[in-house]
């Protein structure tokens, strides 16, 4: 690295951290989770990350022999799962980017095995195509194992999400211009104790680093949304029907299931309920009331 560059500490002081997040674009806060709650969610995603591989269906990347596993729609995983996307620290940071009524975008987990290579450098807004003055999307790497330089802890790029020369130029998921694109030199390696979180804005370049260690390296990746942007994940169409009939509204209206401004809704912009899960949607009608084929 040429120059030298202002590090994020890990602090559990919030004022402290969103001052990081503004600054430099990521934070570190140690122990958002117990042992315990680390427990419960790291022998779960192990689980499912066996299911998955045994049922065929395991997503694979980290290079060409692909070490890493992703899991993804972890809200259809397990309650344990769910209850996290309530955790106060979510509304604190995530409020603070987004605003108050952000979104889940997706909530996946990336297990990076020993042998995976470093992750292509990235914002996770790439696909706007213009820099844009506040993030639109952000993210959390809660760490179920200690984050470390050797094991594949997240490599950023500190105060990138303030570089509007080094944003992808096209609506579509391309590469900024070359000449302005960060390198894997100009990152450091986020390091934290297993139960921190990462927290890092949308338009910061980075990407999962290399493995170099002898055990994986498990987090689960909550990326949020402000709420006029698509989701990664489509909740209408992939989240269980039983997870959506029994779930708090809380955590519904938090992955889109209520309007916003307008936008979300089926027929009446004006819901009688905040929680607008419509299964009322008026087909074609004659001039007196009554359903026709139309
Ligand atoms: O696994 C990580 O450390 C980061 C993953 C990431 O950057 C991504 O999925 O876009």
């Amino acid at each position: 690295m040429s120059v030298a560059v202002r590090l994020a500490a890990p602090t559990p002081d919030l004022d402290e951290a969103r001052r990081q997040l503004d600054a430099l674009g990521y934070c570190v806060v140690p122990n958002v989770l117990s042992a315990a709650e680390v427990a419960a969610l790291k022998a779960r995603l192990v689980e499912q990350a066996e299911g998955e591989r045994a049922r065929g269906v395991a997503f694979r990347d980290g290079g060409p022999s692909q070490p890493n596993q992703r899991i993804w729609m972890l809200l259809n995983k397990g309650r344990v799962f769910r209850d996290l996307m309530l955790h106060p620290i979510v509304g604190a940071l995530m409020g603070h980017l987004l605003g108050p009524d952000f979104l889940v975008s997706s909530f996946t987990a990336n297990i990076a095995h020993p042998g995976g290579e470093p992750m292509v450098l990235h914002t996770d807004q790439g696909y706007v195509g213009f820099w844009t003055p506040s993030p639109v999307v952000a993210n959390i790497a809660w760490m179920l194992d200690d984050f470390t330089e050797a094991n594949g802890g997240t490599r950023l790029v500190p105060a990138s999400h303030l570089n509007s020369a080094a944003t992808p130029r096209s609506s579509a998921y391309a590469p900024a211009e070359p000449a302005n694109m960060p390198t894997l030199e100009d990152t450091i390696g986020a390091e934290g104790k297993a139960g921190s979180i990462l927290c890092f804005d949308g338009r910061i370049w980075h990407g999962t680093g290399a493995n170099r260690t002898d055990e994986p390296r498990h987090a689960l990746l909550s990326y949020h949304c402000r709420p006029y942007i698509r989701q990664q994940e489509n909740m209408v169409l992939g989240l269980d029907p039983a997870v959506r009939a029994a779930e708090r509204p809380a955590l519904l209206n938090r992955l889109g299931f209520a309007t916003w401004a307008g936008l979300g809704r089926v027929e009446s912009p004006r819901p009688a309920t905040p929680l607008f899960v419509s299964s009322g949607a008026v087909g074609p009608l004659g001039a007196d009331g009554v359903p026709i084929d139309a």
